[in-house]
């Protein structure tokens, strides 16, 4: 028959270029360009309780200063040994324990911290300290030198969430140290906030198309925007109740590479099925709920971390009311024209 035929003379083709390093196009074309994104990655969670004990273990094998950041990375299980939690996003687990600081450095890579146990320490942005309470926002945008401190007498644990993987995608890592161990105090705590952060910008200044100039989005002020949202009651089917934290100088989001929302889902509420192009990673800052994610469900807690990866159709139930904290590449993926989401 001819087919049987051509398939062993096309697989001796193949043969024939594969020493030149060219591949059939025809073999691939579906898996390639796929009618819908077929991601990868997989729906995981990392409850805190199961997860704390190994990182107040790494605490006793190895310094923060030994380790430059002691963290654990948080990967997908399905990307193993990528550093990754979705394709574009990588997350991790930082302990800073009391009287500890983390070398001050700077690269390619944005970064944010979600605080999730311990307050009182701190994260130092171009020689500004920014001290840190449970479920702030704290950014590190792309080159700033940042150490971290905690004079305090407790642990602090925070989230990491970075574009590590995209950035290695571009080819485009650059990192360097500083010459001392911590940034000189270049200005008071609260000078960014009180630059930035008060819906007011010094006069001469122009939105710099970068990160945001805020580094610290303090929970107590987004919570109470939450708080005062809610009074309405006009819930979103799919979102409950969601807000981006953004880049005030533009209304964009908070580093070209990341967003970051915050969302109150109240008692009982259970959102619609949801999808979108962005893997996004969720943690836990207060309640207790569910999430559906394609056929994963996943009981969440404080401190919990869990992702919905790319196209997966996901909702989420608060069984006590519930705020989530989320990041993504969606302004990536806006800005590339990529970004699509589907209401269901
Ligand atoms: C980094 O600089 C920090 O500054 C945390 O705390 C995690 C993961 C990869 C690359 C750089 C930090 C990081 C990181």
């Amino acid at each position: 028959m001819a087919g049987k035929r051509s398939a062993a003379e096309r697989k001796a083709f193949y043969g024939r270029i594969d020493p030149l390093h060219m591949a059939p196009l025809w073999e691939t074309f579906h898996e390639l360009v796929t009618p819908e994104p077929v991601t990868p990655c997989v729906p995981s969670h990392w409850a805190y309780e199961r997860v704390r004990p190994h990182l107040m273990e790494a605490g006793r094998l190895i310094s923060a200063k030994e380790a430059e950041r002691r963290v654990l990375i948080l990967e997908n299980p399905a990307l193993r040994g990528q550093a990754s939690i979705t394709l574009s996003l990588y997350a991790g687990l930082q302990l800073v324990l009391p009287g500890e600081t983390a070398p001050c450095h700077r690269h390619s890579q944005s970064a944010l911290r979600l605080i999730i146990e311990g307050s009182g320490a701190y994260t130092s942005v171009n020689g500004e300290p920014a001290y840190m309470e449970k479920g702030d926002f704290i950014i590190t945008g792309a080159w700033s030198w940042h150490d971290h401190g905690n004079d305090t007498s407790e642990p602090v644990v925070w989230l990491d969430g970075l574009d590590v993987p995209l950035v290695r995608f571009f080819d485009a890592s650059f990192f360097e140290r500083f010459p001392e161990e911590s940034h000189p105090r270049q200005r008071p705590a609260g000078d960014n906030a009180a630059r930035y952060g008060a819906n007011m910008m010094p006069v001469g200044e122009r939105p710099h198309g970068g990160h945001s100039p805020v580094f610290r989005y303090p929970y107590a002020r987004s919570r109470e925007a939450l708080e005062q949202m809610r009074r309405l009651e006009e819930w979103d089917t799919h979102h409950a109740l969601k807000m981006e934290f953004i880049n005030p100088a533009d209304g964009g989001p908070v580093m070209p590479t990341i967003s970051a929302f915050l969302q109150l889902l109240p008692q009982g509420f259970a959102t619609a099925p949801y999808r979108s192009t962005d893997g996004t990673v969720y943690t836990v800052i207060e309640g207790r709920g569910e999430s559906i994610i394609g056929d994963t469900t996943i009981a969440w807690r404080p401190g919990d971390v869990f992702v919905v990866p790319s196209w997966y159709s996901a909702w989420h139930r608060g069984l006590e009311e519930s705020v989530l904290f989320s990041f993504s590449d969606r302004g990536v993926q806006e800005k590339l024209g990529l970004w699509k989401e589907r209401k269901e």
